[in-house]
């Protein structure tokens, strides 16, 4: 019997989406025959509604130092996390020396941003590759998993702080409970707690599954932040729907009774009753459409590939395990996929070890057709790679739907 992480009711998958290795494992041939697989599986808990893995791998398997996503390939995330920590600066660091800090700070991406301002940031990073890059730059970083018992060495040896920030790394942490109970100890009464992860209601209205993979445990909503946040005496103040990586939710929290509940977070819980989150039967239809998903686009490979069309990919991202696995393509139908994170570069994707080339291999000489694999950075890919538009060559993109792009 599987039980809820969150609220401990017993809980059953609606939908398995096979054998998946480590979705950041890119490997060498030597590699192949020890790849580690695990059965992933997603639950909808009727009780509190928060949508979960059933199993995930160790965080050590996925956290270490040959972690492959560094924050800073994306020149529009640089911005965008620019954008966040200001508005953290002006809204919410009003007493003087303020402190600020962040979880799964990786490559040091926003921090950057307080230590430029000469603001007092602390970054609690486990992975010691990514983490290395931030420290080289000068960005307090301690090597670590956050969790409740680091919150209390912090307080002794730092203080509290004045804002807690993350983003991208709260959905990857199944022992929520010992994060949600050391934030709430770490924040000053009057402090802060912001962060953002891809929103349940946009992977469900978009059929985005490729969210769904090892390191994301769980599909955030409103409600369910709430649900959490609320045993330990804080709430949700604010929500506010972003466009990165395909629809995230960057949720505002303080101690309860301290700030004033935004109309806008309680008409978003609203809302996520009219959309279904809290209906096992929006998940039945979600599964029905990841399987016509799938079908589509190996449909669409396949044919393209009996017309004797050379198909790429482009980026290779954590989300595109999930699809290629899931999907069961492999090499046969797409070539390559080109990246330009040097550590990926002459490695083979996971599981269907596809060969992953530097961005140059696909400017060399364009295939027909690329499929997306990063659809969440379109904007400053499709704007950097006109020359492919250009010479012929069309995008295949898979959300919302299997379609191309000329
Ligand atoms: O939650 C997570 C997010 C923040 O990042 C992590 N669990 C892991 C990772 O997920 P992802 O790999 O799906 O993230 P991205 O940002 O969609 O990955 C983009 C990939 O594309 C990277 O490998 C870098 C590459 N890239 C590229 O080759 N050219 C990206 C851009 C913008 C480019 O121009
Ligand atoms: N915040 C960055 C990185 C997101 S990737 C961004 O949005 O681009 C998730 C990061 O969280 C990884 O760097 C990973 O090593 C880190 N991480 C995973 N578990 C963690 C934990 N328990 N505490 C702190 N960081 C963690």
């Amino acid at each position: 019997m599987n039980k809820c992480l969150i609220c401990n009711s017993e809980i059953s998958p609606f939908i398995s989406y096979g054998n998946m290795p480590i979705a950041n494992g890119f490997l060498s041939p030597e590699k192949f025959q020890e790849e580690y697989f695990f059965e992933m599986q997603l639950a909808h808990c009727p009780n509190c509604n928060m949508v979960q893995l059933i199993e995930t791998p160790d965080q050590n398997m996925m956290f270490n130092e040959t972690y492959a996503f560094y924050s800073g390939t994306s020149q529009a995330m640089k911005i965008h996390f620019k954008n966040f920590a200001e508005d953290v600066k002006d809204k919410y660091l009003k007493e003087s020396d303020p402190l600020v800090i962040e979880i799964g700070s990786n490559d040091g991406i926003m921090l950057q941003n307080f230590k430029d301002w000469g603001i007092r940031h602390l970054g609690i990073e486990p992975s010691s590759n990514v983490a290395a890059v931030a420290v080289k730059k000068g960005i307090n970083t301690i090597v670590s998993f956050f969790d409740e018992s680091l919150a209390e060495k912090i307080i002794i040896e730092n203080g509290q702080a004045d804002a807690f920030i993350a983003a991208n790394v709260m959905c990857h942490i199944p022992y929520l409970h010992s994060i949600v109970a050391g934030i709430s100890k770490l924040v000053k009464k009057s402090g802060i707690v912001i962060f953002e992860d891809p929103y349940l209601g946009d992977v469900i209205e978009k059929t985005s599954y490729d969210q769904v993979y090892d390191e994301h445990t769980f599909l955030f909503s409103v409600t369910t932040i709430n649900f959490i946040f609320n045993k330990y005496n804080m709430e949700v103040i604010d929500a506010i729907p972003q466009e990165t990586h395909g629809g995230s939710m960057r949720y505002i929290i303080g101690h309860v009774g301290e700030r004033p509940v935004s109309e806008r977070a309680l008409i978003q819980i609203e809302r996520e009753k009219e959309l279904g989150l809290n209906d096992p039967e929006t998940f039945v239809k979600f599964k029905k459409n990841c399987e016509i998903s799938k079908q589509e686009l190996k449909a669409l490979l396949i044919k393209l590939k009996s017309e004797g069309k050379k198909v790429a990919g482009y980026a290779a991202t954590s989300k595109s395990t999930t699809i290629l696995n899931y999907s069961d393509i492999g090499s046969d139908l797409i070539e390559y996929i080109c990246d330009n994170t040097p550590i990926k570069q002459g490695k083979y994707s996971p599981g269907k070890h596809i060969p992953i080339v530097p961005i140059e291999t696909f400017k060399d000489t364009y295939p027909d057709y690329a499929v997306l694999f990063a659809y969440n950075h379109a904007k400053e890919i499709i704007a950097k790679e006109t020359e492919f538009i250009k010479q012929g060559g069309k995008w295949i993109m898979f959300v919302p739907n299997v379609h191309i792009v000329e």
